[in-house]
């Protein structure tokens, strides 16, 4: 009897061991392997950016639970690619890309489906919605078509080549540099209505001229708001520039004038007067800024450039801000602002169409780099630069 229950206890505990070793046998198996280094890096190396946007810094890879981490400076030795820098003409385009210009976008696909009469009558309507304004729209497209029908144009893209070539023709204008003087401080007066962006148009040009190793002066005619001169002063002091200001509430003519004066004490290259914003409606304010012009002018001469800064967003109403400050001041050129945010590009077809101001500037973004020369040519052809580009770059901004 004992030896059958020995015997019983002897499997008991043999079945026992069975049972144990058949369950290691998975768990060993499915026991993670350590990454070797090369993996590691491969895992933590983030992917190559596209754009200046996407160089932020990389997610941290979190390891699975029970994976053995590496040292974090094992991770850090893989370098990051550097991103290219872009050039003007892409960054242009790339900004106005990310707008999703309805302008090239619609086009590009009206001509898509070839030259027809509904084509035409498209193309009429999103000239329209991007702000080229209606009388300047039927008369464009009316000498598109004919021009269409003189030369044999039946292909889409023919008639993309032509609307181009036009629109290209529309924005030639003779003269679109900023106005320097040999001797004196060059005077620049930027004015225009309430948030366009002239303090920071102003900003951004103070730090181009700057770099250029040139003296520049900032005065602070916006006198209407404390926080103006405030505003000024930060930018001022980003671009190496000085700021002549007084207190709030001050006469900005004088402000003004105490400018030119610093200015030409210092022997500075460039002197920039900021003012308020002004709506073109109000007869009062608007004095105020050919007062400003006026004593300005009085001491120093004719100012090398009365600029208006429009914001693109506003569309056609840019148009009758322009008319008024051009009857007040003599407006030599437009800082077109935000072209970054709409899709209405077609405005500086119609300011130059209908005002005969040319745009000169152009306002990207809020950044110092922001601002460029308005080129016709790059602008027309980021404005039709592929459609499926423009959505690959703006995937890659929000990726
Ligand atoms: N996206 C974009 N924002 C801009 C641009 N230019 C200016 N801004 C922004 O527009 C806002 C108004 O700019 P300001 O320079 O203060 O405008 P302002 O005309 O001096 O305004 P007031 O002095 O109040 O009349 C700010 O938030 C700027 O950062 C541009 O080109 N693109
Ligand atoms: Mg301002």
């Amino acid at each position: 009897m004992e030896l059958v229950e020995l015997l019983i206890a002897g499997g008991a505990v043999l079945l026992l061991l069975v049972v144990m070793l058949v369950g290691l046998v998975p768990r060993m198996r499915s026991k993670p392997r350590t990454p070797t280094l090369d993996e590691s890096r491969r895992t933590a190396t983030p992917p190559a950016p596209r754009t200046e946007a996407d160089t932020a810094p990389t997610d941290v890879v979190q390891a699975p639970p029970g994976v053995e981490t590496l040292p974090p400076e094992v991770v850090d030795a893989a370098p990051a690619p550097v991103a290219a820098p872009l050039t003007p003409a892409e960054r242009f385009r790339h900004r106005l890309g990310r707008a999703r210009s309805s302008l090239g976008a619609n086009v590009a696909g009206i001509f898509g489906r070839g030259v027809t009469d509904e084509a035409w009558d498209e193309l009429e309507e999103s000239l329209i919605a991007a702000d080229v304004g209606v009388d300047a729209t039927l008369e464009l497209v009316q000498g598109l078509r004919d021009r269409a029908k003189a030369e044999g144009i039946r292909t889409g893209e023919e008639a993309l080549r032509l609307l181009k070539e036009v629109l290209l023709l529309e924005l030639s204008v003779a003269d679109r540099s900023l106005h320097r003087r040999a001797e004196a401080p060059t005077v620049w007066l930027v004015t225009g209505v309430n948030g366009t962006g002239k303090t920071t148009s102003i900003g951004k040009l103070a730090a181009r001229h700057t770099r250029q190793s040139e003296r520049v002066v900032l005065a602070a005619a916006d006198t209407f708001r404390a926080a103006a001169a405030e505003q000024l002063q930060l930018w001022g002091e980003r671009a190496g520039a000085r700021v002549v200001r007084q207190a709030a509430g001050a006469d900005p003519a004088a402000v003004a004038y105490d400018g030119w004066q610093a200015a030409k004490a210092a022997d500075a290259n460039l002197l920039l007067v900021d003012t308020a914003g002004r709506l073109q409606n109000k007869r009062a304010l608007m004095d105020e800024l050919r007062k400003v012009k006026r004593v300005l002018e009085r001491d120093a001469g004719p100012c090398d450039e009365v600029l208006l800064v429009l914001d693109a967003t506003t569309g056609q109403n840019g148009l009758s801000q322009a008319r008024a400050f051009m009857e007040a001041v003599d407006v030599t050129g437009v800082v077109l602002t935000k072209l970054d945010g709409t899709a209405r590009g077609g405005i500086v077809v119609a300011i130059q169409r209908e005002l005969g101001i040319p745009v000169k500037l152009v306002g990207l973004g809020e950044d110092v780099d922001d601002l460029a020369d308005f080129d016709p040519q790059a602008f027309v052809d980021a404005l039709f630069a592929q459609v499926a580009q423009d959505v690959d770059l703006d995937e890659s901004l929000e990726d």
